[in-house]
């Protein structure tokens, strides 16, 4: 899954693509890197990220969803908002994925619901400015996964197919990064839920977290995509379905080899 922020601000590509033209030749490109889906979202959620309006996301979304859906790109809507969902999919989104897993729009499970598609529900536990407080856990691993299947119980008895849920431990939200590493090193014990399973891990604090104390030193968001691919090869391995990333090449190729590490080597080899 490759990603396409329409935001000023976000923490890892803020404003490089804001406006709907650059955006839409960005989710391009992604595709012919070989993204299976291209996720646009129009609002920032790094951490103390200020919300916007639902008028100004739909108005960044939709148009970039509309045109490359025109194009024959698969993708998928990064929002919170049932209304900005809801207006994606009628412009032939594929997938919702709701960094919130539906607590922070009462409206989302029935929306969800009535769209049919695929529902990413992501472990969250508060909004982007007031998520830090909320990162205390006693077992990471226990919490994230108990509380994320509530999350599905209460999604199922609103309408939602369980069937149509994939799982995400929300790496980075309300976690520091020594949850975020707990979570990646145990994510069989999510996976073992049974529901397929996508990681976030692409140039997160944890990852610069990471580097710094074994490598060179601070590296900038843009700067960890090697780390990131890294980390989506273990992904893989670990069995999870997808891993939403920046850089789309450096992901693909990680992926390939822990598929073919895993015994599944393609014929031309
Ligand atoms: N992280 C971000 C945004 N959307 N969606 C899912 N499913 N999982 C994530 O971990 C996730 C997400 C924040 O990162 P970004 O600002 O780099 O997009």
């Amino acid at each position: 899954m490759g990603i396409l922020n329409v935001t000023p601000d976000s923490f890892s590509d803020g404003g490089r693509y804001a406006d709907t033209g650059r955006a839409v030749r960005h989710g391009l490109r992604m595709a012919r890197e070989g993204a299976d889906l291209v996720d646009v979202g129009g609002e920032s959620t790094r951490p103390g990220a200020e919300p916007i309006s639902v008028d100004e996301e739909l108005s960044r979304v939709v148009p970039v969803v509309r045109e490359l859906v025109r194009a024959g790109v698969p993708v998928s809507v990064d929002t919170m908002h049932a209304e900005v969902a809801h207006a994606a999919v009628q412009a032939g989104a594929c997938l919702i994925n709701d960094v919130s897993g539906g607590l922070a729009d009462p409206d989302m499970a029935a929306t969800v619901a009535a769209a049919t598609v695929p529902y990413v529900v992501t472990h969250w536990r508060a909004p982007s400015r007031e998520m830090e407080r909320h990162a205390v856990y006693g077992d990471v691993v226990g919490e994230v996964t108990s509380e994320l299947l509530a999350r599905v119980d209460s999604l199922s008895a609103s309408g939602v197919d369980p069937g149509r849920v994939i799982l995400d431990p929300g790496l980075g939200f309300a976690k520091r990064p020594g949850h975020d590493w707990q979570l990646l090193a145990h994510l069989g014990t999510l996976r073992s839920a049974g529901f397929p399973v996508l990681v976030g891990a692409s140039r997160k604090r944890f990852i610069g977290a990471a580097l710094s104390g074994w490598a060179d030193g601070a590296c900038a968001p843009d700067a960890r995509d090697a780390a990131t691919a890294a980390v989506s090869a273990l992904a893989a391995a670990a069995g999870v379905m997808c891993v939403r990333v920046h850089d789309v090449r450096s992901s693909l190729h990680a992926v390939c080899m822990a598929a073919s590490w895993g015994g599944r080597v393609p014929t031309a080899a």
